[in-house]
């Protein structure tokens, strides 16, 4: 499932501008800029309404399409980050979402990877069992935050690509295997 602008939502805030709406963003951002200290966190949902209730998810997993390792900063070097992937457990709007109209979400993430500077292809978040909730209406789908897993270290941030990135074989996906019992 590689949803388009109509089967999901995908922005980003920071607390360098609590007030800005990123969506219509070429890119997605998360992590903790070593150099200003600002936070970005990502917030992506996908429409999974399709699968049927009863059906047994085996494997999902978010794919992010990694493009940058390091904010635009004065010296160019990268630094690893632990990004996490956190339920999204209140309603938010793509288009209005900001740093001070967050949603709340858990606070034990789905998944953790940590990211270097090997950039140019899809990183992957397991979510098996958050989808599995989703689609047997268990839970209710606000998507998923991925962020810095230990935000109060500063480390750096990462850029993805969004829904509206130019090149569409690089946009988000949620990859979803399951079968009807
Ligand atoms: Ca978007």
């Amino acid at each position: 499932m590689i949803p388009n602008e109509s089967q999901s939502k995908d922005t980003f805030v920071t607390n360098e501008n609590q007030l800005m709406n990123y969506d219509g963003a070429p890119y997605l951002a998360a992590g903790t800029l070593w150099e200003s200290g600002n936070i970005e966190r990502t917030y992506l949902q996908f429409n999974v309404s399709a699968i049927p209730d009863n059906a047994i998810i085996t494997e999902a997993k978010i794919g992010l399409f990694f493009k940058d390792p390091m904010s635009y900063v004065s010296i160019p070097i990268y630094v690893e980050v632990p990004l996490a992937v956190y339920e999204v457990e209140g309603y938010w709007d793509e288009v209005s979402l900001n740093w001070d109209n967050q949603p709340v979400a858990n606070s034990v993430y789905e998944d953790i990877q940590t990211l270097g500077g090997d950039t140019d292809e899809y990183i992957y978040w397991d979510i098996t069992s958050l989808v599995q909730g989703w689609v047997s209406g268990m839970k209710s789908n606000y998507g998923i935050r991925l962020a810095d897993e230990d935000e109060m270290t500063l480390d750096d941030g990462k850029l993805f690509s969004s829904s509206s990135a130019p090149v569409g074989t690089e946009r988000p996906k949620l990859i979803i295997s399951y079968y009807i019992p």
